[in-house]
């Protein structure tokens, strides 16, 4: 076994481990020199994600192991906030009065009083952020960058009962359409699939307004107008009904497109409806072989005139208890010959209740209603794609169907759940969803079996009681987002729904920070930061600076991280956290999806001076908070999945290290201790069946869902209120939206582009890295810069309207670069959460202020359904940064400066 070989004569050894310098966890060898790491490589042999590739940040992380701005020991602050003063404690001190202090705030102000905010892809340590705010008991973890990270693809929970998979599973695509991705940049290895398969045929369309690496490679790159693509989708949809290229068959079994919408409420028409005594989990449709009404039971998982499937779903319920499978197909899969469900007309129907006659229509007839002004030209005037372009790509969608949809993983504007709406409803009528070539779902109840936890369910996601849930801020007035759909979902799944609560629902940005600002609905006092650099990736800024300034505002803000950063700059504590290099890893599937597959990695170096595990605190938090009250330890789990997951521990912090708790998981789910695991490197779950991959709703007779189908129509946005198929809404800041704003600020601002090298904040403290990208770049097509007196490499000034909080800060620098392909007057900003670890932290906090695009964001400008911001779709103007400008704030990286950045040689830790 090569695993962790021995070391060799000239001190040597290759360490099997897992890179996470972003969320896919790749393989990757790590040879390590006399205790010191030196060297990251790929290798062909260890397949998947990577394929044997390393990319440029598994090579960069030896600097990051090593850099001067590592966090070694316990901080605790000796000046004022941002002031860089610290005093060095031992652990025990830290957690001591960190427990302390966060006792006597719940005992005042209420466990909500505390918020956690989110971050991204780190799937070994992030779920523990998750099990901390468990213990203290608060609902509100996990807001701000989740709100924008994944919501697109997490949010097809709700119609589909899973979130689904780009890629095209088993089968080879014919049409790969992406929406919003720059893939070569955010995800370089899973690109070259997409490449791979391109050169085989498949076609390829990207809708950006700019054209990146990836849509340079394009079949047909679609440059949409920032925040408008749903109305770019409105008017394909209506080119493919009308040209009549959906998916009939698809549709019409698999979906609620024939389902009737009643005319007076806007919700399905249920048996109950029409029916005194009828049920209400009987949905209605037109019958146009009998001219009258029809139902689909999706108890009895039957369409009214064909067999029932009810005793084959039972058994697979059983099996899935079992940790089995089946690849029978459920007798209901077929529709009946006796039944064709309409999908147009409009018909009378008598209720059975008070309301007398009413006029319904199917569902797919109220999309047609919703995309019949969205003409070629209304679309190209509204988004910018040229008519012909609209029709041409609707076309090839169409014929090409099932196509496979990556609807992008974050989509940031204001209109973000309309846009998943539509996104959906491209899905569902070419026939994309769970099939081969299409869309995957990343699990199926109950034909994943049992025994597939991914990375979320180690969450203990539903350890809160509904009524502390539903203090969740936003949980009213974002009701998809933060909170109603929640209470729906669990109603029809019974197993998954906590995977939706750790990934699909959190408390909202902007209700947390007017919380925090006055005190209502409760007040929020304390910040616990997990691996968030949240200074730098959210917006307000200036409103935050605020807010921590004043010690009666924010009472505690703890900030675990590796190295330091302006956030941990503001903190009251800052602890040390270790690397993935320091760690083992059993890894539950990549990406956060249910996998029949588990992987282990090994810890290539110890940990540097005093860094630990965020497990380990976790766990040593709650034992000292136990001190003072048993809750904090012994919080049993509110449900039985979640005690399933918690097996026997049945309180929060199973083992006090994270080698301890792996060890429990690898026992319960692998049969095998963490040891042998590591060596074994992949194991499958033993005895569970393998799920198929795709068309598991034949086996399944039904989606899991509340209707049993895939739900064109949002069901769960007509019972939050909101429309429950796609309807337009103009991002709340655009040239359209605010022409009053838009007089002095013409251009839009899209800000935050992946660029290789970069994970989101992290890595610009790298001297290789900072080599290739010393700057942030600012794309802008030539002719619009000129306008405005730019040139190429000028320094300028990109600068928001000051409404929102935003001021003083509502300006940030970057440097010019030409691109002939990004639509007129947009400003794209290269990145966002770019900070100056070259400079210090009385140096305007390490440069926060100077390239943070999250300071031009303004906050309240929000999704309603969600909360989730508008980052990529606001106003601004440009303007040529003047000498005093530079002189002041020195934007260009020095020698010196990136020498001072240089990996320590040795790990020089104190006593
Ligand atoms: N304008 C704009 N804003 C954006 C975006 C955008 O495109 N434009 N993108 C948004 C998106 S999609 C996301 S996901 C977020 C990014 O949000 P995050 O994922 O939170 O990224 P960072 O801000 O870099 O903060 C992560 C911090 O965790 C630290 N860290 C790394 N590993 C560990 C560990 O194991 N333990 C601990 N304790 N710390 C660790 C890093 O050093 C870093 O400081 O930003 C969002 N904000
Ligand atoms: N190198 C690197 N890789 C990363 C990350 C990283 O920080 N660095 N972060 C990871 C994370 S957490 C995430 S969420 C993913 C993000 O992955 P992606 O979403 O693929 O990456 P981005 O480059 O942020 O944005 C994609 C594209 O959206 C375009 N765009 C902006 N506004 C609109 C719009 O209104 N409509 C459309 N159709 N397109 C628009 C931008 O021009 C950009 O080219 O990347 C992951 N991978
Ligand atoms: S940074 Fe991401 S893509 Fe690159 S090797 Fe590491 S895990 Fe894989
Ligand atoms: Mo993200």
């Amino acid at each position: 076994m090569e695993n962790a070989q021995a070391t060799n004569e000239s001190g040597t050894k290759k360490v099997y481990a897992g890179c996470r310098s972003c969320h896919l966890n790749c393989p990757v060898w790590v040879t390590v020199k006399d205790g010191r790491a030196v060297k990251v490589e790929g290798d062909p042999k260890l397949g998947p994600p990577n394929m044997g590739k390393a990319c440029v940040r598994a090579s960069e992380a030896i600097q990051f192991e090593y850099s001067p701005t590592r966090l070694r020991y316990p901080l605790k602050r000796a000046g004022k906030r941002g002031e860089g003063k610290w005093e060095r404690i031992s652990w025990d001190q830290a957690v001591e009065e960190i427990a302390a202090k966060i006792h006597s705030m719940v005992e005042e102000y209420g466990a909500e009083t505390f918020v956690l905010p989110g971050r991204t892809g780190r799937h070994d340590m992030g779920w523990v952020a998750h099990r901390i705010a468990r213990t203290i008991g608060t609902p509100n973890n996990y807001y701000g960058a989740i709100q924008v990270c994944y919501l697109p693809q997490f949010h097809e929970h709700i119609n589909y009962g899973f979130y689904t998979a780009t890629g095209g599973g088993s089968a080879p695509t014919n049409c790969h359409v992406s929406f919003s991705a720059e893939q070569a940049y955010a995800w370089p290895i899973q690109t070259q699939s997409i490449m791979a398969n391109k050169e085989n045929g498949t076609k390829f369309i990207v809708v950006d307004p700019v054209q990146g690496v990836y849509a340079s490679k394009a079949d047909e790159w679609v440059p949409v107008r920032p925040g408008t693509d749903v109305g770019l989708i409105m008017g394909m949809v209506k080119v493919i009904i009308e040209k009549e290229l959906y998916d009939k068959d698809y549709i019409v079994r698999w979906s609620n497109a024939p389902f009737l919408v009643r005319g007076d409420t806007g919700a399905l028409l249920l048996e109950s409806d029409i029916v005194k005594g009828g049920s209400d989990k009987r949905y209605m449709v037109w019958d146009e072989k009998e001219n009258r009404l029809k139902y689909w039971d999706v108890e009895e998982v039957q369409w009214e005139g064909g067999p029932s499937g009810k005793a084959h779903y039972d058994h697979l319920v059983e099996l899935f208890e079992q940790n089995k499978t089946s690849t029978e197909q459920s007798p209901a899969a077929e529709l009946p010959d006796s039944i064709s469900p309409a999908l147009f007309g409009e018909y009378e129907v008598e209720l059975c209740t008070r309301g007398g006659k009413i006029t319904c229509i199917p569902a797919f007839q109220m999309l047609t209603n919703n995309v019949e002004p969205w003409t070629p030209e209304h679309t190209e005037f509204i988004t910018g794609v040229p008519a012909d372009q609209v029709v041409r790509v609707a076309t090839m969608i169409g014929t090409l169907k099932p196509v496979d949809i990556n609807q992008g993983m974050q989509y940031m504007s204001t209109n973000v759940s309309q846009y998943v709406n539509a996104i959906n409803v491209l899905k569902i009528i070419t026939g994309s969803v769970d099939v081969a070539g299409g869309n995957v779902l990343g699990a199926f109840y109950p034909v994943t079996p049992h025994a597939f936890p991914s990375e979320l369910d180690l969450s203990w996601a539903d350890g809160l009681p509904l009524e502390q849930k539903r203090k969740r801020l936003g949980y009213y007035t974002h009701r998809v987002g933060c909170g109603y759909a929640w209470e729906e979902i669990t109603k029809w799944q019974p197993i998954r729904p906590q995977n939706a609560d750790g990934s699909l629902l959190f408390p909202d940005l902007t209700t947390v920070m007017e919380a925090a600002e006055t005190g209502r609905p409760y007040p929020v006092h304390g910040i616990i930061a997990i691996s968030s650099n949240w200074l730098m990736h959210d917006p307000t800024l200036a409103r935050w600076l605020k807010l921590l300034d004043d010690e009666n505002k924010i009472q505690l803000h703890v900030v675990t991280d590796v190295v330091m950063t302006p956030t941990a700059e503001m903190a009251d504590y800052v602890l040390p956290a270790v690397t993935w290099m320091e760690r083992n890893f059993l890894s539950f599937g990549t990406g956060g999806g249910s996998s029949p597959v588990h992987q282990a990695f090994n810890k290539a170096v110890e940990p540097l001076c005093e860094a630990r595990h965020d497990y380990d605190f976790g766990a040593l938090l709650s034992k000292e908070l136990g001190k003072y009250d048993k809750r904090y330890v012994e919080g049993r789990l509110n449900d039985e999945w979640t005690n399933h997951w918690a097996g026997e521990y049945g309180k929060f912090w199973p083992a006090d290290t994270i080698d301890g708790q792996r060890d429990l998981l690898s026992r319960e789910f692998l049969g095998m201790p963490f040891d042998e695991m590591l060596k074994r490197r992949v194991a499958k779950v033993p005895g569970a069946d393998t799920p198929p991959s795709t068309e598991r709703y034949l086996i399944a007779g039904k989606f899991p869902t509340d209707t049993g189908k895939a739900n064109l129509f949002s069901t769960i946005h007509q019972k939050c209120g909101y429309p429950p198929l796609p309807v337009y809404v103009e991002p709340a800041e655009s040239p359209l939206s605010r022409p009053d704003l838009a007089e002095e600020y013409p251009l839009v601002g899209s800000y935050g582009k992946r660029q290789p090298g970069f994970f989101h904040s992290e890595f610009r403290q790298l001297p290789w890295t900072r080599e290739m990208t010393r700057t942030p770049d600012v794309f802008i097509n030539p002719e619009t810069a000129a306008r405005y007196g730019v040139k190429e490499g000028d320094w300028i000034w990109v600068e928001a309207p000051p409404t929102g909080g935003r001021a003083p800060y509502n300006r940030i620098m970057g440097k010019v670069s030409f691109r002939f392909m990004v639509a007129p007057d947009v400003v794209s900003y290269s990145q966002h959460a770019w900070w100056r670890p070259e400079k210090s932290a009385t140096d305007d906090l390490h440069g926060a202020f100077e390239w943070n695009a999250e300071a031009l964001i303004e906050v309240e400008n929000n999704c309603p359904e969600t909360g989730s911001g508008g980052y990529r779709s606001q106003l601004c103007r440009i303007y040529k940064a003047t000498d005093e400008d530079i002189a002041r704030y020195q934007p260009e990286i020095t020698r010196e400066q990136l020498e001072a950045l240089m990996p320590m040689t040795t790990e020089e830790c104190e006593a």
